[in-house]
């Protein structure tokens, strides 16, 4: 019998995902031949939700892989390793396919500019992330504007405005107290008649009530629409990978305000854990379109599913 691990943390960082699950599950080499007991799967539950994989999906992904055991389906830890990688891709397969819209660069072959609004609560990153898709479109010699609608706290404008400096892109904003809506108003009519290819529209994650910031959201959302039939083209929640299963919360509360089309999931390179795109996916079926990973503007990358889970079964 091998000597389960009880460090008394609960969370050894040193170990991937993938060995702590082997620890768990694999007690000694003939346990999954002869199917998980009592312990090991309380163990494995352990270690899904410590990484973030939330209640539902470590409770889906506990179930099918013990029917799978017991029809015989994993008997080493390939097989194990193998069922965890496909039953995780499943979640970002339907997640992506029910996401509707294509993954798209930001300000590619359009005819009017194309919208994206980002959105999400204080501190998350959507600002960073503003910068960062502006890059991207600069790189790609698209022309973009970008729109300022925190109006709320101080400094946010100037956030933005030193972004757009640095990286070449239109700036629209307002003062200190301006209605969000207007600035977005402005910013839509700016971008059409100057013919940009991309607008990107930062707004604020706090205003005196939670759901006044919904209303205004929504209501920053109609006046693009208005301005540029068919914007916003993306809608995207910004949430912060460290925040564990906040995350569920907030994607619910945004998600309930405004369709998102996608997740950017930020400061991934401070996050050990990699269980929190799995649990949105699952429970929003919104694919998870971008990765944060750190803090200068070409720290972006598109998700890659593939990708995701070798490294999370690495
Ligand atoms: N390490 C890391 N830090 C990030 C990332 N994205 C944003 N940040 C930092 O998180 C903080 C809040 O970001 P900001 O864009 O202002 O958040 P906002 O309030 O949602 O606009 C800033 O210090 C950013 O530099 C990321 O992907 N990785
Ligand atoms: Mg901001």
């Amino acid at each position: 019998m091998r000597q389960r691990k009880r460090d008394g943390t609960g969370r050894g960082r040193a170990r991937s995902l993938w060995q702590k699950i082997v620890d768990v599950s694999l007690t000694d080499v003939t346990t999954l031949v002869k199917g998980f007991d009592e312990d090991a799967i309380e163990e494995l539950e352990r270690v899904l939700l410590e990484a973030d994989f939330g209640v539902d999906v470590t409770m889906e992904l506990v179930e099918e892989l013990e029917r799978a055991a017991q029809r015989g389906k994993v008997k080493s830890e390939d097989d194990l390793r193998q069922f965890l990688a496909d039953r995780i891709r499943a979640v970002f397969d339907e997640a992506a396919e029910a996401g509707g819209l294509a993954e798209r660069e930001p300000g590619v072959d359009d005819d009017g500019p194309r919208v994206i609004l980002l959105l999400g609560v204080n501190g998350t990153g959507k600002t960073t992330t503003a910068a960062k898709l502006v890059h991207r479109a600069r790189g790609r010699g698209s022309t973009v504007m970008l729109a300022a609608t925190d109006t709320f706290r101080s400094g946010a404008q100037e956030q933005l405005r030193i972004w757009a400096d640095k990286l070449g892109a239109e700036f629209v904003g307002g003062q200190a107290g301006a209605d969000p809506a207007a600035v977005a108003f402005d910013a839509a009519s700016a971008a059409a008649s100057r013919g940009v290819d991309c607008l990107i529209v930062d707004t604020a994650g706090r205003l005196h009530t939670q759901r006044g910031l919904m209303e205004e959201l929504r209501k920053i959302d109609r006046v693009t629409g208005r301005i540029l039939p068919g914007a916003p083209h993306e809608r995207l929640l910004v949430v912060d990978a460290t925040a564990g299963q906040n995350v569920i919360h907030q994607a619910r509360e945004f998600g309930d305000a405004l369709p998102l089309t996608g997740i950017v999931l930020s400061k991934f390179d401070s996050s050990g854990r990699g269980g929190t795109a799995v649990a949105v996916a699952r429970d929003f079926h919104v694919p998870v379109r971008w990765l944060g990973t750190g803090e200068g503007a070409e720290d972006l990358e598109p998700f890659d599913a593939r990708l995701y889970v070798e490294k999370l079964l690495n």
